[in-house]
């Protein structure tokens, strides 16, 4: 396997103005806090840590309260811009860009980077929910509900554009695992475009092994690689508290550590972002220990 020795670019983006509360921001600090960068080393990886890119984050001022639907819409496209522009240069460099959030918005600007390498991605969108709502769908205004939509050319004009807006991600090979939360326009969404979606259910019934199995073949058949976009909050809350928008009857700890082995093992991965940490209602930095395991896990890490 070629990922032991892999050059991997970790980039903190400490955004939570996408998101309904506060604390997201925070997420970078508490992911390396939790020793992301000893645990790489130590499978073997290069590790560059970036560190994180400059938020103006203004979620309690009522002074920046949003005026647009999209709420703090002009900051988020600012973060996202200048992240496409790290991802871009970090995938050019020969590197493995590991994003770390900040709330889920965030991957538009990952994504947007990554589109502009000119191949064809797959993308696996581990969450409870689906993030594909547009200003037209959204009940919140929070845009970590849309990233995946902007990932597959839907929404507002200026998230769209960001990273120069060509050859967006193809439903076809776009796959979401965890599902349990997903509005009514974000189900016509889905079923008009496509979209293969393994909700919880599917999860219980067909076993995560063989879910993840079908996902590599939409996700890596016939692609130059997958993006793993993972939100923290697919995980169940009892393993992942320190989310913002926890949902019951999410996955065990135990099954997504076998989902990012069985990414490993195929050997498609080509980036991935971990988002969502919010250390304001983690318990004991519980959370972002989790991801750590599970960046460990993509990366080759092996119980036995
Ligand atoms: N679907 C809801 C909305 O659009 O507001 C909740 C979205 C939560 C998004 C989280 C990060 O995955
Ligand atoms: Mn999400
Ligand atoms: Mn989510
Ligand atoms: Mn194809």
């Amino acid at each position: 396997k070629k990922q032991p020795g892999r050059r991997i670019s970790i980039i903190g983006v400490p955004l939570d103005l996408g998101a309904g509360r506060s604390g997201a921001c925070m997420g970078p600090s508490a992911i390396r806090c939790a020793g992301v960068v000893e645990r790489l080393e130590q499978i073997g990886c290069f590790v560059v840590d970036e560190g994180d890119l400059a938020v103006k984050n203004c979620y309690a001022s009522s002074a920046q309260q949003p005026k647009s639907k999209l709420k703090h819409l002009d900051e988020i496209v600012k973060v996202n811009g200048e992240l496409s522009t790290k991802i871009y240069e970090a995938v050019t460099a020969g590197y493995f860009p590991l994003v770390l959030g900040g709330d889920h918005s965030i991957a538009i600007g990952t994504l947007a980077g990554l589109r502009r390498m000119g191949g064809e991605y797959g993308l696996i969108w581990f969450d409870a929910h689906t993030d594909v709502n547009t200003a037209e769908t959204t009940p919140t205004g929070n845009i970590h509900g849309m990233s995946l939509a902007v990932a597959l050319g839907y929404g507002d004009p200026r998230l769209t554009a960001i990273g120069g807006g060509i050859a967006f991600f193809k439903p076809e090979h776009t796959v979401i695992v965890g599902a349990r939360s997903i509005d009514p326009g974000e189900r016509k969404f889905l079923k008009k475009l496509g979209v293969r979606v393994f909700t919880t259910r599917d999860i219980e019934r067909l076993g995560i092994a063989k879910v993840i199995e079908r996902a590599l073949e939409i996700a890596a058949g016939g692609t130059d690689g997958i993006h793993l976009s993972l939100d923290l909050d697919g995980l169940d809350p009892r393993d992942a508290p320190g989310v913002s928008t926890p949902v019951p009857g999410g996955l065990s700890f135990r099954e997504s550590l076998l989902a990012m082995e069985l990414i490993f093992d195929a050997g498609v991965a080509v980036s991935a972002e971990f988002v969502e940490v919010n250390p304001t209602l983690d318990l004991r930095n519980k959370t972002a220990r989790v991801a750590v395991d599970l960046i460990g896990a993509l990366f080759g890490e092996k119980i036995t």
